[in-house]
């Protein structure tokens, strides 16, 4: 979605815009349409750290065609270590343009013209980097390019298929350490119009939606004024959201009603079941709240599906303790290797060494700090944990359950969830997890800065600094504002909120 966005910037500005995603094209295709469109210019999106690699090799192979595009790159983990990527990819990537898309990737393409592509804002070039790059003053306009997207039936998220990702809102003003949504955006927040975010969901043909932000419905009037427009214009769809549990808890009445309009699956990052683990994370959270949140979406009807960080430092018996509850629940628990990536506080504070710094393990599955258990033993345990959950839910009876869904999906042609299904022990597989260490890394990461992040210093870390958009009176948490150096203890309240 952050591609359409950019895409729908750059055709407001008079470009003809053509997008290929990788997920759902070839290469070769790729590399036919470029050769069949010949664009002036080409920007590959790199919000995950683990594509870093491939990214730098499809931009040396089109600095080798005849007639070399201008290549850029921008995205969530390549804002935080663009200096390091443009040095890695030798002169094939042109620019990096950190932050927002709308707006540095517009101004970066009318300045690269003048050859002053250093100067645009947000952008990082071998001849210097721009100033500051700008939030957009409302996430109203553009609206995403959607289509611009070719093969859409083949984005789904679980049994929503297909599914189509829309955004409510942009930005956390939380500070989890291990997690960067809140440092790319400066903790600020802002939200869409009621109306336009209504708009939105009927222009959009899929009967599934995905609703991307960080922490959905923080604000209750906010979901409240979408779903009142959602009712008035009759719209029927089903919908996914990711979000915390003290929100659920405070604004249950919300969720009540977005589950009359269709919403089943929600996603609750818990990260970890015990108070030192969630303090360990910052997460503002008690574990009471987790659980009275999980009660409450059981109450609801809401299908849960539970975050938790794996700490590499766990042994056999910590292991177990999870097992053991993940089984006495209801909910689906998905399992995340803790990861220092670019741009969090534990990339500076984390004071383990990386014990690799090769991308493509930087990707939650993989152990990349040192584990007490010996890497392979680490590996299966993890895998063990991860197919005892899956079997709970691929069970006997959870099986006819989903039966029926994959009979519906099959009967209107969509096999993506079907297949995922099936591909556990492709994709959770000790071996290959602990074989992928070995390879040789062309790629890797830059040495992370160790030192203590002082609370008032943290902007340090932000892409976004500063108020620069009028949208921004949302927040009162103002990173530029004292307030910051105390934030409230169990996120953020309606006096000093987002
Ligand atoms: C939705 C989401 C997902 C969805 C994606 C659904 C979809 N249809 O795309 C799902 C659930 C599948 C997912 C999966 C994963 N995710 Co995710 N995801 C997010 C989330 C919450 C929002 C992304 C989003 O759509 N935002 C809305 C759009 C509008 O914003 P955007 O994409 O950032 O785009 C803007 C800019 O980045 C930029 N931009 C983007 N592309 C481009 C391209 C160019 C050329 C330019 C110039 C600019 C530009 O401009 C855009 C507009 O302003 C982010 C958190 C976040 N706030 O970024 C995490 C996040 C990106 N995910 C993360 C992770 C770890 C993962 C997984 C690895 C987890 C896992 N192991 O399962 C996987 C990896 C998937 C993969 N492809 O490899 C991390 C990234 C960590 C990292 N540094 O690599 C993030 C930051 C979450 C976090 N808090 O740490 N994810
Ligand atoms: S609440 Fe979620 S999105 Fe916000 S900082 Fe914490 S983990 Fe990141």
């Amino acid at each position: 979605m952050g591609i359409e966005c950019v895409a729908a910037a750059l055709q407001e500005a008079g470009h003809q815009v053509r997008i290929v995603d990788l997920q759902t094209h070839s290469k070769a295709e790729m590399a036919k349409e470029f050769l069949e469109f010949e664009p002036d210019a080409v920007g590959f999106g790199l919000n995950y750290l683990a594509n870093v690699p491939e990214v730098i090799d499809l931009a040396r192979w089109l600095k080798n065609r005849q007639r070399p595009p201008y290549v850029f790159v921008g995205g969530h983990s390549v804002s935080f270590i663009a200096d390091h990527v443009l040095q890695q990819a030798e002169g094939a990537i042109d620019a990096i343009v950190r932050g927002e898309g709308e707006t540095g990737t517009v101004a970066l393409l009318a300045a690269a013209r003048d050859g002053a592509a250093h100067e645009a804002p947000g952008a990082v070039t071998l001849q210097g980097t721009g100033p500051q790059p700008r939030l957009l003053e409302s996430i109203d306009t553009p609206r995403p390019a959607r289509e611009l997207i070719r093969r859409r039936n083949r984005y789904f998220i679980g049994v929503l298929d297909p599914a189509a990702s829309v955004e409510f809102t942009r930005g956390c003003p939380w500070d989890c350490s291990f997690c960067s949504a809140w440092t790319f955006y400066g903790r600020s927040y802002r939200k869409l119009s009621p109306g336009v975010a209504a708009d939105e969901i009927a222009r959009v043909k899929e009967p599934g939606i995905f609703i991307v932000d960080d922490v959905a419905f923080i604000r209750p009037e906010h979901g409240d004024a979408i779903a009142a427009e959602l009712e008035r214009r009759r719209i029927r769809k089903q919908y996914y959201l990711e979000t915390r549990a003290d929100v659920l808890l405070r604004n249950t009445e919300v969720f009540a009603r977005w589950r009359r309009l269709g919403l089943n699956y929600i996603f609750l990052g818990m990260e970890a079941l015990d108070a030192e683990g969630l303090d360990l994370y910052r997460k503002r959270i008690s574990p009471d709240e987790n659980m009275m949140a999980l009660e409450q979406a059981r109450k609801l009807g809401l299908a849960v599906a539970i975050n938790l960080i794996v700490d590499p430092q766990w042994d056999r018996e910590q292991f177990r303790v999870v097992r053991e509850w993940a089984m006495s629940v209801p909910e689906i628990v998905h399992l995340s290797v803790m990861t220092p990536y670019p741009g969090t506080e534990i990339w500076h504070t984390e004071s383990r060494k990386l014990t690799t710094s090769d991308y493509r393990l930087f990707d939650i599955q993989h152990a990349v700090l040192p584990t007490r258990l010996p890497l392979p033993e680490f590996y299966q345990e993890l895998v063990r944990t991860q197919a005892v959950i899956n079997r709970k839910h691929l069970g006997v009876v959870a099986l006819a359950r989903t039966a029926g869904i994959v009979a519906r999906h099959l009967a209107h042609g969509q096999t993506n969830f079907a297949r995922m299904l099936w591909r556990f022990t492709r994709v959770y597989n000790a071996e290959r997890l602990c074989a992928e260490h070995q390879r040789p890394a062309r790629y890797q990461l830059p040495e992370p800065e160790l030192h203590t992040v002082d609370p008032r210093d943290r902007k340090k870390l932000y892409i976004h600094i500063g108020r620069t958009a009028p949208s921004r009176s949302a927040l009162t948490d103002d990173p530029g504002s004292s307030s910051e150096t105390t934030p409230p203890s169990v996120g953020p309240s309606p006096a000093t909120g987002p």
